[in-house]
């Protein structure tokens, strides 16, 4: 095979526009013939394309198409990020490289017959048949019939072939030769799984004579007069030219040049707002849907239609957990409906251009687009960027095939409103070469690519994984250091609107400080809005020997050189269940924020669309006494234009003080006032809330017993020795103690960009022992009628300690107070994890509810989509089930919680303390955790299979806890989340209603 050479494919046709036509089309999608070689070398020339029989002892199989063959059960997927799992030599492919050949034997459709070989009517007239790859992984040779077709590259872009005179009626042999890597792989190096095959469709279709066989629209508006305009280049060869129709306008005209259309509604993302058109000649009718906009950037702001815009983004990758890279429409519109449903505004196709249909969806559903080009050469950074096929002119024409291909293909979607350039591909000639080429043929949209260094050939400034605190002096076009000159290209750059292209590094538990982030993009128009990396975690499902699914990573195929489950980093799982983080984004993004406040009797309401009113907003209120609505109703919806606020007054039922044990909660919803194509109406679009926090009730304490087992303080026995749970309501129980670690999540084990020189959180915990703390009995005595147990926990190696007062006092035979005092004692270096209290009982534990903050769980620096209520928890919802576990299981602001387990129920009340305090690290109340398993064992599991329940309830109430950060990928936990070691104390009533005969 011809696969190592810095070109484009070979004998394709040039790129054109995706066009829904009346002419004939023919799937060749299905079942086709398959066999694999170990390498080109090995790959047979035994004239398979074209034999009558292909002999299964010769390798033959049968694959689907579209399909990835290493997921159709030959050979392996592999997952690697920024390294080449292959020497860095390029052209050269690695020696070891599968090879796939397909083959199909088809008839052409009676429909497509008039185009079909030199007899076809249409074929002598100059209509031809034409054979499209939209998607080959990673280059193919094609033949038809014995006959060379042509080549690809770009695994993600369409190649179309002119097959008219290879092309016959009945038993055409299609044969397509593919090599999983190729020259082509320097350029697609993206993070993600190696994925070889046709995983996208194969079509045949006729291009008429006289036909159009490219045509582009351009929509515009004017925003000051609200007059639109088409701009109009048809290819076409029939005499009379093309005609343009766009029916709802009264618009027939000759598709060429522009035509003014006078008054338009504008698209938006908010409001996408499309007009059906056709362009057609008397043989070929083409469809479109146009969206009326104008993108232009006025001092360093990003304006769509003459007003800002805020990109509310995501980085979509094309995942499928069985299948790969293959597209579903199904799938996709469910996944672009549930970001609609997030607040999600704009998607960026990392790093390459999607399926086509997913841009008619963007354009119908309203996102505002990035698409990217199909070029990431990442893997030349490790080795200083030297020969980066960005630099060298050899690689020109690769370039600057792919940019026209990615942008002709989708030249006409709304949507799009930036090309990017592609993703992490250093800098250099060939880059500047595809930003002149995309701004000489479509000044239309801007250029996007975080790579240039300078933006001296871009059109927007884009950063990945900025800090805030830099991504706020760059909105105060503070670029330039202090003290610094400022060059021209400094100066050319604060003229840009600035965009994080990546940021909010969706890994595992995370990503925390997204809140930060939103506020500083409020305050500064320059920035234009930022991308959450990423949607969907790409976790690979495997069924194993006994038929069980797994989600597998980079490691778990066997790979040699991977990044093992750097590639589990998204809002939704590889199965789309939204990840707690996605409640998180629409929180903080959303379009409209709600501030209410108890005592001013008044609701803040932000309008913070961009384009739309209010008027398809409901807003409503209820009050929440202790777990009880009390009262609820409507509120009216003020008269607001985009980017506005008003205050609304609330009525006297909403504010007026109830006495209550626990809470009194002030909850506001924005909802859907009709249906919207994405969501039905009553869909909530937000919500806001204010908490006042009840005056609980201490109750009466009798003094505690000694017995002849120990030690009882209502239904706690204690240990005479240690203090020690023994039982607890008579089910075995352990603790307390003082707990100081978590489970790592995958931001613990990262360092954070910026600390760089420290190890990272989770390294910083283990080598301060507090994953193995351990402790002392100081005293156990009876005082006052209470039980009084000191302790001392500490990390092994270390003095720094945390001191503990347990002081028991019993209530009732069900009921016992236990009074927790926490202080640190010598030098404590090391944040903490959390500062909590542990115990354990002989018990599963089969659902929680509690009153704090919830359903989902959240950390300091998360949370904003978790709201205070009264939530019931299934056993299953305790802990999320992430690819890699990890500890995401708190849920904070508890002020009271029943534990059901096999034995009976366990409730949790905080009757007094610092974590009343609404000021506590945290906010008022604990942070409650109950696992099915100890904390050791989660962090010893690499997947989500081996998280074993034990049969017991491991719970934890924080008093602290430490935020989660970023540090995957950017900043760590931001200073104000770190958990210092500090005094804490807490009061709490445990209620048991237990039978020690089940356990469960
Ligand atoms: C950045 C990549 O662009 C993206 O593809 C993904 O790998 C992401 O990181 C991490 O998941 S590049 C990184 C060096 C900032």
């Amino acid at each position: 095979m011809d696969i190592a050479r810095p070109g484009p494919g070979t004998g394709a046709l040039a790129p054109r526009a995706r066009l829904r036509t009346d002419a004939p089309e023919q799937s060749l999608d299905g079942t086709w013939s398959f066999r694999v070689s170990p390498s080109p070398r090995h790959a047979p020339d035994d004239g398979w394309e074209v034999a009558e029989r292909l002999d299964p002892s010769d390798g033959w199989t049968t694959i689907p198409v579209p399909s990835h063959w290493v997921l159709e059960g030959h050979g392996a997927p592999a997952y690697s990020n920024v390294q080449f799992p292959f020497p860095v030599d390029p052209p050269f492919p690695p020696e070891d490289n599968p090879v796939g050949d397909h083959r199909l034997t088809f008839d052409v459709d009676a429909d497509l017959l008039p185009w079909v070989g030199p007899q076809g009517a249409d074929a002598i007239a100059g209509g031809r048949a034409l054979l499209r790859f939209d998607g080959v992984e990673s280059a193919a040779e094609i033949t038809l019939n014995g006959t060379w077709v042509g080549s690809t590259r770009g695994s993600r872009l369409t190649h179309e072939f002119d097959v008219t005179a290879l092309l016959r009626p009945h038993g055409n042999r299609l044969a397509v030769r593919v090599a999983q890597f190729s020259d082509a792989s320097y350029l697609e190096d993206q993070d993600m799984w190696w994925l070889p095959g046709i995983f996208r469709s194969v079509t045949l279709l006729a291009a008429p004579s006289g036909g159009v066989p490219d045509v582009w629209v351009r929509a515009d508006l004017d925003p000051q007069t609200g007059l639109g305009s088409l701009t109009v280049t048809a290819r076409t060869d029939a005499p009379g030219g093309a005609v343009l129709r766009v029916p709802e306008l009264g618009v027939q005209a000759p598709a060429d040049g522009v035509i003014p259309v006078g008054a338009v509604e504008p698209w938006s993302a908010e409001h996408p707002r499309l007009y059906e058109a056709t362009v057609s000649t008397p043989t070929e009718t083409v469809r479109l849907r146009l969206g009326f906009r104008r993108v232009e950037v006025r001092a360093a702001v990003l304006l769509v239609n003459g007003a800002p815009i805020r990109l509310a983004g995501v980085n979509r990758h094309e995942h499928h957990p069985e299948r790969g890279r293959v597209h579903d429409l199904a799938w996709a519109r469910a996944e672009l409906l549930a970001m609609k449903q997030h607040n999600i505004n704009a998607i960026r196709t990392s790093h390459y251009p999607p399926h086509p249909e997913l841009l008619e969806l963007t354009d119908e559903l309203g996102f505002w687009v990035i698409l990217e080009n199909d070029l990431e050469t990442h893997g030349f950074e490790l080795e200083g960027w030297q020969r980066n096929p960005s630099d060298d002119p050899v690689w020109r024409e690769a370039y600057l095939d792919r940019i026209a291909r990615t942008v002709h293909r989708d030249k006409n979607h709304a949507s799009i409103v930036m090309w990017s350039l592609g993703n992490e591909a250093g800098t250099g000639c060939n880059l500047e070469a595809t930003a002149r080429w995309v701004h000489a043929f479509d000044p239309s949209r801007l250029v996007h690519y975080e790579g240039d260094p300078q933006s001296t050939y871009v059109d927007v400034y884009s950063q990945m994984y900025a800090p805030p605190d830099e991504v706020e002096a760059i909105g105060g076009e503070l670029a330039v250091p202090p003290g610094e000159d400022v060059t021209a290209a400094q100066l050319h750059r604060r003229t840009l609107p600035y965009l994080q292209c990546e940021y909010a590094h969706a890994m595992g538990h995370g990503p925390g400080g997204l809140v930060e982030y939103e506020e500083i993009f409020d305050r500064y128009p320059r920035i234009a809005g930022a991308f959450v990396w990423e949607w969907v975690e790409h976790g690979l499902a495997v069924v194993d020997e006994s038929g069980r699914r797994t989600l597998t990573y980079g490691g778990d195929h066997g790979e040699r050189v991977h990044d093992g489950n750097f590639v589990i980093d998204g809002l939704v799982s590889p199965d789309r269940e939204p990840r707690p983080a996605l409640l998180d984004v629409k929180a903080v993004m959303a379009p409209v924020r709600l501030r209410p406040t108890l005592v001013r009797d008044r609701v803040a309401v932000e309008n913070r669309y961009d384009a739309l009113d209010l008027s398809h907003v409901r807003l409503s209120w209820s009050r929440t006494v202790d777990g009880t609505v009390v009262a609820s109703g409507d509120l009216p919806v003020p008269e607001l234009g985009p980017r506005s606020s008003a205050d609304v007054a609330l009525p006297d039922a909403a504010g007026d003080p109830v006495p209550s044990r626990v809470a009194d909660v002030l909850t506001v919803l924005a909802v859907l006032a009709d249906d919207a194509p994405w969501a039905a109406a009553g869909h909530e679009l937000a919500f806001g809330e204010d908490v006042r926090v009840g005056r609980p009730v201490v109750p009466p304490t009798v003094p505690v017993l000694r017995g002849t087992d120990g030690w009882s303080a209502g239904p706690a026995l204690l240990d005479p020795l240690t203090g020690d749970l023994l039982t607890l309501g008579g089910v075995a129980a352990q603790g307390p103690t003082v707990g100081l670690w978590r489970a790592p999540t995958d931001n613990d084990r990262a360092r954070a960009w910026a600390e760089a020189d420290l190890p990272s959180w989770s390294e910083r915990w283990e080598q301060a022992g507090l994953d193995r703390a351990v402790r002392r009995v100081l005293d156990v005595a009876e005082r006052d009628g209470a039980l009084v147990v000191r302790t001392r926990t500490a990390g092994p190696m270390h003095a720094a300690a945390i001191d503990a007062t347990w002081t028991w006092r019993a209530v009732s035979p069900t009921a016992v107070l236990l009074d927790v005092d926490l202080e640190p004692v010598g030098r404590w270096e090391v944040p903490l994890a959390r500062l909590g209290i542990d115990l354990v009982l002989d018990a599963a534990p089969l659902g929680l509810r509690v009153a704090g903050r919830g359903p989902q769980p959240s950390a300091p620096d998360t949370g904003a989509g978790a709201r205070t209520g009264w939530h019931q928890l299934d056993a299953d919802a305790l802990l999320v089930p992430h690819v890699r576990p990890q500890e995401q299981a708190a849920r904070p602001g508890t002020l009271a919680a029943v534990l059901r387990t096999a034995a009976g129920t366990l409730g949790i009340d905080v009757v007094g303390g610092d974590p009343l305090h609404p000021r506590a690290p945290g906010g008022p109340g604990l942070a409650v955790t109950v696992l099915p398993l100890d904390r050791a064992d989660l962090a010893a599991a690499r997947h989500a299979h081996e998280v074993r329940a034990d049969g017991r309830s491991h719970v934890s109430l924080d008093l602290g806890q430490s935020g989660v950060g970023t540090a995957t990928c950017g900043p760590g936990v931001l200073p104000r989340y770190v958990l210092h070691a500090r005094p804490a104390s807490v009061r709490l009533l445990l209620t048991v209603d237990l039978d020690p005969q089940v356990r469960g």
